[in-house]
């Protein structure tokens, strides 16, 4: 069957058969195309999407075909949602939360791209910056009619507290323990512990593989090994490290700074004990003895009696299983939440942070100078720059560098 794809002969936002040929007239898959004319389209322009069956001759033969035909060439990479940006259909937040949707593994970064898609960030920073700008117009009268003493709003304080009220707000957005950011880049837990006493065969049972190497030779663990888990949902990143010991080997030595530092940099802390050896354990230097937050593990459960561990360690054993889905659970719960009454964070990249840092500061400032009544000007200027680092995070303003960095992580043609 062939169909000549022309505009008047298809429906808009309909699926319709076609064959494609190449320029000689030869079939080179039979598919469904889908004709969105502009502006009800992603990026506003009138787009044309062929649906071919994906065998690597198939897509060769398609682009060949298509490049020849003149006037075609190749997206660049984000360059469909790029468009779609520069067209006003999203803005900059959103443009990341496709990207960040495209990328997402887990349950928990689906939802949270899900949400920048749909505005979640864009309306709170679009709201912020619309108070602002009502309160850079109310400054504003002051410097336009410095003798009205009247002048609605400035004399009155309403700006001071319009200020004060969206530094709260900006204040609350930026103590979000990072839970939007961890989210997205994932939960770090380092499984830490003296030599031997089954750290890197956890991180294997709990990854599914052999991802550490183990040995029964303390001191086997050099380096870092990292794994990516998804655990109930959120991305983890497991980290087995070199056992904490007296040592006088220089590479172990590194070894265990970077234990060290792994661990400290750590979100969640394994600590495992050796369970058929808990006294040799409890009585190891300080370096060896888990602290107060740390989820401690007695291993090798398989070798000791019950009766003979407290109740409140958790008891598994690496070897046989044991003990693992209370584990994972223990983990589940222990990995920070969004909670049903709290608000999800806005924040997930750093970029936002760092705008809304630069908003925040700007409003203290334009606080204090009213506070101490000091020049409306000088105050105006400042309201300014907290919009102005707003509207960098909206994308409407100057950020050509942030817009390569955003869009070059997409794929190609989207
Ligand atoms: N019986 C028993 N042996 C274990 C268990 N976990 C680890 N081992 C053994 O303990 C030794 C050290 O394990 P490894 O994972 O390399 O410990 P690490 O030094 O803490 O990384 C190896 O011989 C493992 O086979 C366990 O749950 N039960
Ligand atoms: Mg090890």
């Amino acid at each position: 069957m062939e169909t000549r794809l022309e505009p008047s002969r298809i429906s808009a936002r309909h699926m319709t058969r076609a064959s494609l040929v190449d320029p000689e007239g030869a079939v080179i898959d039979d598919g469904l195309a889908a004709w969105f004319p502009g502006p009800a389209s992603y990026t506003g322009e009138d787009i044309l999407e062929l649906y071919l069956h994906g065998g690597r001759a198939v897509v060769e033969d398609a682009m060949d075909s298509l490049l020849s035909a003149g006037g075609v060439r190749l997206a660049e990479p984000g360059e469909f949602t790029r468009r779609a940006f520069e067209a006003g259909k999203l803005d900059l937040t959103q443009a990341e939360g496709i990207a960040d949707l495209i990328d997402a593994e887990t349950r928990a970064q689906r939802e949270q791209a899900y949400r920048q898609l749909s505005g979640h960030l864009s309306g709170k920073f679009s709201e912020w910056r619309r108070i602002l700008l009502e309160a850079l117009a109310l400054v504003e009268v002051a410097v336009d009619f410095p003798d009205e003493e009247e002048a609605p709003g400035y004399a009155h304080g309403d700006v001071r507290q319009r200020i004060g009220h969206l530094h709260t707000e900006l204040t609350r957005a930026l103590d979000d323990g990072a839970l939007g950011e961890k989210v997205r880049d994932g939960f770090r837990i380092a499984i830490i512990g003296a030599p031997n006493a089954g750290k890197s065969s956890l991180l294997n049972r709990l990854a599914g593989r052999d991802a550490a190497i183990v040995t029964d030779r303390p001191g086997t663990t050099r380096d870092v090994v990292e794994v990516r888990l998804d655990l109930g949902g959120h991305l983890v990143w497991l980290q087995d490290t070199a056992g904490l010991r007296e040592s006088e080997d220089v590479i172990e030595a590194e070894g265990m700074r970077r234990a060290r530092a792994a661990a400290e940099s750590a979100d969640l802390r394994l600590f495992v004990l050796d369970g058929s050896r808990p006294a040799a354990d409890g009585a190891a230097s300080e370096a060896v003895s888990p602290r107060p937050g740390d989820l401690v593990v007695l291993n090798k459960a398989d070798l000791v009696p019950p009766p003979d561990v407290s109740r409140e360690t958790l008891r598994v054993s690496a070897l046989t299983g044991e003990g693992m889905d209370t584990l994972v659970k223990r983990l589940m719960v222990l990995i920070p939440e969004r909670t049903a009454d709290q608000p999800p964070p806005l924040i997930t990249r750093r970029r936002h942070r760092e705008r809304l840092a630069e908003a925040r500061e700007h409003l203290a400032e334009a606080g204090a100078i009213l506070e101490r009544g000091g020049f409306a000007e000088l105050a105006a200027e400042e309201i300014r720059l907290a919009i102005r680092a707003l509207s960098q995070l909206l994308g409407s303003i100057g950020v050509e560098e942030v817009l390569g960095e955003v869009f070059s992580r997409f794929c190609i043609g989207k």
